[in-house]
């Protein structure tokens, strides 16, 4: 096998609000520098990462002020524009000047719509600016063999065999009772509605940090459902709260990964916009994810995931679990014969530089 040298990534990402931003750049970074790559992750707003990061970055991983990146002298082989941040005009006429030319990759955001396919690895030849001369590439993550993949550590698999659920969540001071259901909660908005449905069992909800937290707080709960507010959790702990979970339910872009890679049924709020964008992203995906599941899944799955996103009325009951969890786990299988984006990004860059 040939060895192929270690490059210098530049990442940067700016924090627009919530956590999915720095959340997927901070994994990215990880994912590249447990792969033998130098890292500089640059970021507006790091604060986030006194919890997410659980400890100091591991080697060669540094993260950078994004109000520094005018001044850097150096600009590494390949750099990731994360979620179209537009790049510091300084930063970008340096890499004007380097020889060779650095790679210039758009991350894009994750949508399971038909334009991704088509837009992933596009050229946009830059013609003014500080960057004349240079071209961008839009990197797409996605869940199709045309897309870049979805970002998968190379040991998650193994490590999510050999996780002690019961040992994690009692270090985490949550006592499960017997016959209890475990459902996690990472959401915008708490769409009451839920709650009878899942008082069909006994349901210990372990909600995460934000506005539902307050709303859960405000609600008469029905008999046999309780809940417990976790704190914010390093993000490699978030991921074993899913593990450890029977039901997720997540949001955004990196939380509805982290889900899918857990193999749990599952429930995504996305992320609202304001031109309604949000509806058609979700029965894109869905129209994906229910592809091979029974009929009667997928209409109560799609009722659900509707209804949890304020975008259609509530079903009367819960998709059948076990055919629900049948389902996320040939789904996780699907996706897990697709190469990840970490790799995907590697061998891009090695491919066509
Ligand atoms: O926080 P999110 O809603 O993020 C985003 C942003 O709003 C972004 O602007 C938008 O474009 C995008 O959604 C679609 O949800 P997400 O993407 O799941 O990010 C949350 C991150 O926080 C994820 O990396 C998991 C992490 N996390 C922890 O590490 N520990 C925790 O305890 C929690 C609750 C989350």
């Amino acid at each position: 096998m040939p060895i192929i040298a270690a490059m210098q990534w530049d990442l940067f990402c700016r924090v627009i609000d919530n956590y999915g931003d720095i959340g997927v750049c901070w994994r990215l970074a990880r994912d590249l520098a447990a792969r033998g790559e130098q890292v500089q992750l640059w970021l507006d707003d790091a604060s986030a990462l006194g919890w997410m990061a659980g400890g100091p970055p591991p080697g060669g991983l540094v993260v950078r002020h994004w109000g520094d990146a005018a001044d850097e002298p150096v600009v590494g082989d390949v750099v990731i524009e994360s979620f179209g941040c537009d790049l510091p005009e300084a930063f970008v006429a340096r890499m004007a000047s380097r020889q060779p030319a650095p790679r210039w990759i758009n991350l894009e955001y994750l949508s399971a719509e038909s334009y991704v396919e088509r837009s992933h690895r596009l050229h946009s030849p830059q013609f003014s600016g500080p960057g004349a001369g240079l071209s961008k590439q839009f990197f797409y993550p996605g869940f199709t063999t045309r897309t870049g993949g979805l970002l998968r550590e190379p040991g998650l698999a193994a490590e999510q065999a050999a996780f002690d659920a019961p040992a994690w969540l009692a270090a985490l001071g949550i006592e499960r009772r017997p016959g209890e259901r475990l459902v996690s909660l990472f959401a915008y908005r708490l769409m009451p509605e839920l709650l009878p449905l899942l008082a069909e069992q006994p349901t210990l909800i372990l909600a995460c940090p934000g506005a539902v937290q307050s709303q859960l707080a405000a609600q008469a709960l029905p008999a046999d459902v309780r809940w417990q507010a976790l704190p914010f959790l390093s993000q490699p702990n978030f991921d074993r709260l899913l593990w450890a979970c029977d039901f997720n339910l997540v949001r955004g872009e990196d939380s509805f990964v982290r889900a899918q890679w857990a193999g749990k049924p599952f429930v995504w709020q996305i992320y609202p916009q304001d031109d309604g964008a949000q509806g058609p992203k979700l029965e894109t995906f869905l129209d994906l994810y229910l592809a091979a599941a029974p009929a009667d899944l997928a209409a109560g799955t799609r009722r659900l995931w509707r209804a949890w996103n304020g975008l259609g009325a509530w079903p009367a009951a819960l998709p059948a679990s076990n055919t629900a969890a049948a389902t996320a786990l040939q789904w996780r299988q699907h996706l897990a014969r697709q190469p990840d984006l970490a790799s995907q990004l590697l061998s891009f860059v090695a491919e066509s530089g």
